[in-house]
């Protein structure tokens, strides 16, 4: 909702964002047609990845080139093919797919109004480990473990948890009332979607009230933790960087 006062939840911080819906300014990115595409997170921010939303018109897609980046998606509604090699699916929402560097990819036949979260980085190889493999994939298919043994704070780790992946990205469910079991401070870097519900986001030092559809930028050390408020359920999709040495 606009505000007549200039106001936002929208806060860029130094080691920490938080983007609300309403300051989504659109772009159009090469490789994708007939769709606006918000930059949520970059390098510009100062990422180590890229967390973009793209939202479909009818006839939209999008072709990206095999070169070093490699790209995870996520369908939070709508739907559309994915074809990476010789892969080929149809995916509705919740669906996902991981391009791994070096494969193209093309999204085609959107359904109208498909909203499609890319994270993307430059691929780290790991001496001695083959390349990991294209995924395609449903989250409903998925099941969520509980977290740390919480059975109201679920997680749907959605790639393949192994040393090949430099990166994961995974769905994050809690009960109301459920929250992160501690402040968390860690290396990995994270971007994050809001799925659904609501709650409160702690990023270092300041406490945050956030809502589907807010997205969320924590750089390595960001002090993190979460809070589910409301009557409904909240959970969020996320990026991590993992499985690679400190030094
Ligand atoms: O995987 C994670 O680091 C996750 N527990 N962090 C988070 O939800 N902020
Ligand atoms: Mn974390």
């Amino acid at each position: 909702m606009t505000s007549p006062f200039g106001q936002t939840r929208t806060r860029i911080a130094t080691r920490h964002a938080l983007i609300a819906p309403d300051g989504h300014v659109k772009s159009k990115l090469p490789g994708i047609r007939g769709a606006g595409t918000v930059v949520l997170i970059n390098q510009a921010m100062g990422a180590r990845f890229a967390q973009l939303l793209v939202t479909f018109e009818p006839g939209g897609g999008a072709e990206f080139a095999a070169g070093e980046i490699e790209t995870c998606g996520y369908f939070e509604n709508g739907g559309a093919s994915v074809t990476i090699g010789s892969q080929k699916a149809k995916c509705g929402a919740g669906g996902f797919f991981f391009v791994p560097a070096g494969e193209a990819c093309t999204i085609s036949t959107p359904a109208r109004g498909t909203r499609l979260t890319l994270f993307q980085k430059k691929f780290e190889p790991l001496a001695g480990v083959a390349a990991p493999r294209a995924v395609i994939g449903e989250a409903g298919k998925v099941k969520g473990e509980p977290f740390l043994g919480d059975p109201d704070a679920r997680l749907q780790v959605l790639l393949p948890d192994e040393p090949a992946f430099d990166l994961a990205m995974n769905v994050f469910t809690y009960q109301p009332g459920a929250t992160l079991p501690f402040v968390e401070t860690h290396v990995m870097e994270h971007g994050l979607l809001m799925l659904a519900g609501h709650g409160i986001y702690r990023l270092d030092d300041s406490w945050y009230p956030v809502a589907s559809g807010d997205a969320i930028w924590m750089a390595p050390y960001c002090a993190q933790w979460f809070a589910a408020i409301g009557k409904t359920p909240a959970s969020y999709l996320y990026y991590k960087d993992v499985n690679r040495a400190a030094l």
